[in-house]
């Protein structure tokens, strides 16, 4: 709508007698650029709409309007309230969105009865003492304002159930946040926030919604949130004895012998060694240095990498975000500038742009360093945090360089931060062990964590953030893997790298026969033998990192993906084949900047479940597992280093946006420091131009229809270019809305759909493509418990559950309701009967809930057919019939339920790709009502798992074992094995005993994210 256009309309005689009638006047869009007197003469009006106009002021007369419950003056231009307005002393709601404001009047806090007030997106920048008088304030939204601090009396406002801050300027929140204790929604995203205040937990403890993204939070803040606020509870709650710890993580790299030990040792102060070891694999030796601005010390923990070829693969995966690196080079071999690029390249593709590294050329006593720094500092900008010279003989340069870590190790996030001494000894004390213990049992986690008096939920997320720091590996929520705590993750890489290694896995095109393993392990091993009972661990962390899967056959053997034949087999088709008409093609190129060694194998391993056995080096062709979607892919990286992605189905959508969701979060969570472009390939036949997929989407917001193609000159319509972007782009409720109609169209409804009707294929996968994009959209809510459900009333008597009979109930009482959660598995979506609740005298309960039950109904009707009609023989038909059944009854009950008017949406239309405010509200009650009923958390035992494109799903435990198939059982031995002294001798051997693993790219990535130290 083209604001700009519109001619004010008049306010006519006739129009205040309708209002004085009904009690609320609409002037919704009328271009009005002053309020017309009269109005103020309509004493009696209870609602007043005037979004969409062009008011600068309100007139004082607004005061008049006594009888006022809702005011509406979105989208105008208001710069200032008049302090009238401080006489509508009835007024419930008032929304004051996307106007002007820079300050509030103090009469505002004479609005007693205010239930709502809206400021999103003024120019707030401070809020008057006044408003905190509002004590029936239940929500408070002041999103896109340009506020700098909440003041503590915040806490004043203590009905405030909802508090949206999202995008102003906080630094800093007040500790007396969390006396709001009946706030269930707090959005703090995109501020300056560094710290959470630990009164924060009194709000934790229940069920909040908390969103803090976009923040500069310290660590390890980051990682907990990803966690679950659980963990955020546990460990703010830890902080109550908390102290500040100035510690900071610093790796030292370069190639072999460049003098990386020998500079550590003069950092420390210890003599010069002439014609020291090699490092084998890696040391840490903490470096204490005084603090440039504070009068303390700081501990830096130096790693000190062995420089050799065979450590290098392997180490990238040591590489900790946020921490500092020091690159060594030896001045004395001469022109080095391509190896420090190198290294440089390696470190920001591991760690991201914002890795910051010092360059150290050592044996300048000799010979001076010959690097072009300045052309350094262009190619890696924001990186290059110093060059410095020194000689470890005599000592020339240490000072300054000493000076210049201690002041990079002063700006990383991690220094200063607040933490219990409690958890730093347990840490210090399970690390310690490393050397001697590559591994220790959970049980004994547990023990040293108890020991220094840690409760459960702190040991827990001790373990989870040490992981996440890449000090240990530990899968908690891993079946096979929740006993194990690996200490040093380099003894379980070289474990790895002996299977990579395999002359006859090797040859056998990546196939691992399981009877193997006890030679690779323990035999060929020379001198590094890892005890039988590990083995099985070993197989199942290498499935954690995408390296392997079972074959179906028995799970006997697994594939290594990334030891597949180079060649590519015969496939069905290729890029080019011609399709027939009835299959709808979409493809998809994605340009690295720079090669992802080892996205083919991961992803190979990602989605063997679509596996029909056709995989390559280069590539791999999928079918999708279920047969109905008819969908089939290929994957492959050309020549020219680019990854195209092409799927072929009557509706390739869903599998479309599947692979590519999961190329990315590949993409992201390995190589955050990659670049990287999708482009659309031209259609003209022969062409070959590519259009890249921002610009196109950018162009068609602007409202263009058609591109041109630079190569071949010929116009193309964006919305054919960008198919199979369309769907995820379209407005989901209008989606779910249309394959409903759809639905009712085929005539004879689902069940012809068995008889073969072509249809079947589309309208599945359509489906199916709805119901992950409704979950998409409800986890960006509510992730920490299933989300989907029905509801049903008891049944009467012995009468199995009938619709028709309650319909036939005049009134249902909602004295009694079953809630019944189902499991998310795609495609074979189903309620869970152990996961039902029994709600008693929760009318209210159910009530909040209608919003979401609607959109879930919605979602649940569409999917429900398919289930029966897809899944054939597999559903016995009684339980397809209880399927369609229990969808009639959450209608029947959602329908009966108060209908909450959602005026926000009347108004505005629907957001996309959210939910809406109501819906999203009514989605937390649904969590609040779970967690109040499972104060477990059992949910009758669905579980969250991640789907192979990343996003989080809750499965019952049949479907668990996809996900997660828990250790391998491997083969016996013929004869019982020698038992072997724990792997202490692993460690403990000489360097020359030690076989060097020549390893290939993409061996495991330890820590699945990487941040500072701990
Ligand atoms: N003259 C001189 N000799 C040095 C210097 N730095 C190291 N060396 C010698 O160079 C050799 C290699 O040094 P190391 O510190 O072991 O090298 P490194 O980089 O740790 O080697 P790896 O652990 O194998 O990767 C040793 O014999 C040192 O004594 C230096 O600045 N000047
Ligand atoms: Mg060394
Ligand atoms: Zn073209
Ligand atoms: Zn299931």
């Amino acid at each position: 709508m083209n604001r700009a256009n519109q001619t004010e309309r008049r306010f006519t005689a006739e129009d205040a007698d309708r209002a004085r009638k009904e009690g609320f006047a609409r002037f919704s869009g009328w271009g009005l650029k002053s309020l017309p007197a009269e109005i103020s003469e309509l004493g009696n009006l209870d609602r007043l709409y005037l979004i969409h106009n062009e008011l600068e002021s309100l007139p004082a007369g607004i005061g008049h309007l006594i009888n006022l419950t809702e005011l509406d003056v979105r989208s105008n231009r208001l710069s200032s309230l008049p302090k009238e307005i401080g006489e509508l002393r009835r007024l419930e709601e008032l929304y004051l969105d996307d106007n002007r404001l820079q300050t509030l009047p103090a009469e505002i806090g004479k609005l007693s009865e205010l239930r709502e007030l809206d400021l999103d997106g003024n120019r707030l920048s401070h809020l008057p003492a006044e408003l905190f008088r509002l004590r029936n304030l239940e929500q408070l939204d002041l999103r896109n304002n340009r506020l700098t601090e909440i003041p503590a009396d915040i806490c004043k406002l203590a009905n405030l159930r909802r508090l949206y801050l999202s995008n102003n300027l906080i630094t800093e929140l007040p500790p007396e946040l969390g006396q709001l204790t009946k706030l269930d929604k707090l959005e703090l995203d995109g501020n300056q926030i560094r710290e959470l205040p630990r009164e924060m937990v009194q709000l934790l403890g229940r069920s909040i919604s908390l969103s803090v993204s976009r923040n500069p939070l310290a660590d390890p803040l980051p990682d907990l949130l990803t966690r679950g606020l659980d963990a955020l509870a546990a460990y703010l709650r830890s902080l109550e004895d908390a102290v500040p710890h100035y510690e900071a993580k610093v790796l030292i790299v370069g190639e072999g012998a460049v003098g990386k030990s020998s500079l550590l040792a003069s950092l420390r102060g210890e003599p010069f060694v002439l014609n020291r070891d090699t490092t084998h694999g890696l040391e840490i030796h903490p470096l204490v240095l005084p603090h440039p601005d504070l009068d303390l010390p700081m501990t830096v923990r130096a790693w000190d990498f062995g420089g050799q070829e065979v450590y290098r693969i392997t180490h990238q995966f040591f590489f900790s975000r946020r921490a500092l690196y020091i690159l060594v080079w030896n001045a004395r071999r001469g022109q080095e500038q391509g190896e420090v690029e190198g290294w440089l390249g390696r470190i920001r593709l591991r760690v991201g742009l914002d890795a910051r590294a010092i360059l150290v050329s050592t044996h300048c006593d000799e010979r001076n360093p010959e690097i072009d720094f300045e052309q350094l500092k262009q190619v890696f900008p924001n990186m290059l945090a110093g060059q410095f010279s020194v000689d470890n003989q005599s000592g020339s340069g240490i000072a300054e360089l000493r000076d210049q870590i201690a002041q990079e190790a002063a700006a990383l996030p991690q220094m200063g931060r607040m933490l219990s001494p409690r958890w730093i000894a347990a840490r210090d004390d399970i690390l310690s062990r490393y050397q001697s213990e590559p591994q220790i049992s959970w049980t004994d986690f547990v023990k040293a964590c108890s020991h220094q008096h840690l409760n459960e939920e702190e040991t827990t997320t001790l373990a989870e953030l040490l992981h996440d720091l890449g000090h240990i590996i530990y899968y908690g929520d891993d079946e096979g893997l929740k006993d194990i705590v690996v200490l040093n993750p380099e003894w379980l890489t070289k474990a790895i790298a002996f299977v990579l290694e395999d002359p006859v896995t090797r040859a056998s095109n990546g196939v691992l026969d399981h009877a193997r393993l006890r030679l690779i392990w323990q035999e060929h091993a020379r001198g590094v033998p890892y005890p039988a009972r590990h083995h099985p661990y070993f197989l199942r962390l290498m499935e954690k990192f995408d390296i392997s899967y079972r074959l179906d056959d028995n799970e006997k053997k697994s594939l290594i993906a990334q030891l597949v034949p180079h060649s590519r087999p015969v496939l069905p088709w290729i890029f080019k084949t011609p399709a027939p008409p009835s299959v709808r093609i979409v493809t998809l190129i994605c340009k690295l900047q720079e090669p992802a060694p080892g996205l083919i194998a991961w992803m190979t391993v990602r989605h063997h479940n679509a596996s029909v056995g056709k995989h390559w080096r280069n590539g791999v062709f999928l079918r999708h597992p279920t047969t109905a979607y008819a969908s089939e892919a290929l994957i492959e990286l050309q020549q020219d280093g680019r990854l195209m992605l092409q799927v072929r189905a009557p509706s390739p959508d869903l599998f479309f946006n599947v692979l590519r969701d999961s190329m990315e979060h590949l993409l992201r969570r390995r190589w955050p420091g990659l670049q990287y472009e999708f482009l659309i390939p031209c259609p003209t036949p022969g062409c070959g131009g590519e259009f890249p997929l921002n610009g196109l989407l950018r162009r068609r917001e602007r409202g263009k229809t058609v591109r041109d193609c630079l190569n071949c000159d010929v116009d193309h319509d964006i919305s054919i270019l960008l198919t199979g972007f369309t769907s995820s782009q379209a407005e989901i409720r209008a989606q779910l809305e249309a394959l409903h109609d759809e639905l009712g169209a085929l005539s004879g409804g689902i069940e012809r759909i068995e008889g073969g009707v072509k249809r079947v294929e589309v309208f599945a996968a359509q489906s199916a493509d709805s119901l992950r994009r409704v979950l998409k959209v409800v986890s960006t809510e509510v992730i920490d418990c299933p989300r989907m459900f029905t509801l049903a009333p008891p049944p009467r008597n012995t009468e199995p559950l009938s619709p028709s009979g309650l319909v036939r109930q005049r009134r249902i009482t909602f004295q009694l309701v079953y809630l019944t959660l189902w499991c998310e598995h795609p495609g074979e979506w189903h309620p869970w009967q152990p996961a039902t609740y029994e709600l008693k005298q929760e009318r209210e309960w159910v009530a909040r809930l209608t919003p979401y039950a609607n959109f879930v109904l919605k979602t649940l009707r569409l999917v429900v057919p398919i289930v029966a009609a897809v899944s054939g023989v597999s559903l016995p038909k009684q339980q397809a019939e209880d399927l369609s059944k229990r969808i009639e009854l959450m209608k029947v009950i959602t329908e009966r339920l108060p209908a909450e008017v959602e005026r926000q949406e009347r108004l505005e239309g629907t957001p996309k790709n959210e939910l809406t405010k109501a819906e999203g509200q009514a989605l937390r009650s649904l969590r609040a009502l779970l967690f109040k009923y499972d104060e477990n958390r059992i949910f009758g035992d669905l579980r969250r798992v991640q789907a192979p494109s990343g996003e989080l799903l809750w499965v019952c435990p049949h479907h668990y074992h996809e996900y997660d198939p828990g250790l391998p059982q491997l083969p016996e031995p013929s004869q019982a094995m020698p038992p072997f002294a724990e792997s202490r001798r692993a460690l403990g051997a000489r360097p020359n005993e030690v076989p060097a693993p020549t390893l290939r790219p993409a061996v495991p990535e330890v820590p699945e994210s990487q941040t500072p130290t701990f």
